[in-house]
């Protein structure tokens, strides 16, 4: 963990000097990171590159959808391990043309639980809530929701089929990642995308000036 520690600060001060955006996208396996990713690169266009790592225990699957799009990616297997670290993330990112892109993604693995004691030395942790999984997320896995910057509620077009309870899903992450900026959207319909798009490119821009 330690080691993992000096890692993550070794990354940091890399992707600084690359002039990267990084962010760190957590959740429970199937709450729609990859779309979102997708939608997030596909939609900014040219306006900020963007490139992904992306953890899995197995298969290229995420990955393949990811270049499909024609997103350049590089997938981490990582066997049995349920999480990704900042050496796995080391190793993958020198696999990137990084001077080519504005901001870098990595796809962790989807788990509530591990991924959060493992810093990869990104600017922004972000944590998905889907609509379909339940309000109560946040208090079952608190240190994950609480170490987070962002929250993204996903699948917001499956709402009122899931019965989900906006205000108790707001007031949960209120409680337990009350410092994060929340955002609600549909990566499928892209119903609030821009908000989450503008939120990004001007975190973009602030890393930029006090990088320079
Ligand atoms: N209706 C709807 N379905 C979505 C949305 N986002 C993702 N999905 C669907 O949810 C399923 C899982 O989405 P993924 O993006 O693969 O989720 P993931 O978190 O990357 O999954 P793992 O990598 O396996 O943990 C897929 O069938 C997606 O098409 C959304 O906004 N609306
Ligand atoms: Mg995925
Ligand atoms: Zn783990």
């Amino acid at each position: 963990m330690e080691k993992n520690a000096l890692l993550a600060e070794r990354n940091r001060g890399f992707f600084r000097a690359k002039k990267l955006l990084v962010l760190n996208v957590v959740s429970s396996p199937g709450s729609g990171k990859t779309t979102f990713i997708r939608e997030t690169a596909v939609r900014l266009g040219a306006r900020l590159r963007v490139g992904v790592i992306v953890g899995d225990l197995a298969t290229d699957n995420d990955a393949a959808k990811l270049r499909t799009a024609g997103i350049p990616v590089i997938q981490i297997t990582t066997g049995t391990v349920c999480h990704l670290d900042a050496d796995m993330v080391s190793k993958a990112a020198r696999q990137l043309d990084l001077d080519q892109l504005d901001v870098l993604v990595i796809e962790n693995v989807g788990n509530l639980v591990c991924p959060a004691d493992y810093d990869l030395g990104e600017d922004l942790r972000v944590v998905l809530l889907s609509t379909t999984e339940g309000e109560d997320k946040p208090l079952k896995y608190p240190p994950m929701f609480h170490s987070a910057q962002v929250a993204v509620v996903t699948k917001g077009d499956l709402a009122a089929a899931a019965g989900f309870d906006r205000a108790q899903a707001l007031a949960n992450l209120q409680r337990v990642s009350h410092h994060a900026e929340v955002f609600e959207l549909s990566a499928k319909t892209g119903e609030g995308m821009n908000a989450w798009l503008d939120f990004l490119a001007a975190q973009h821009a602030a890393a930029q000036s006090e990088r320079t």
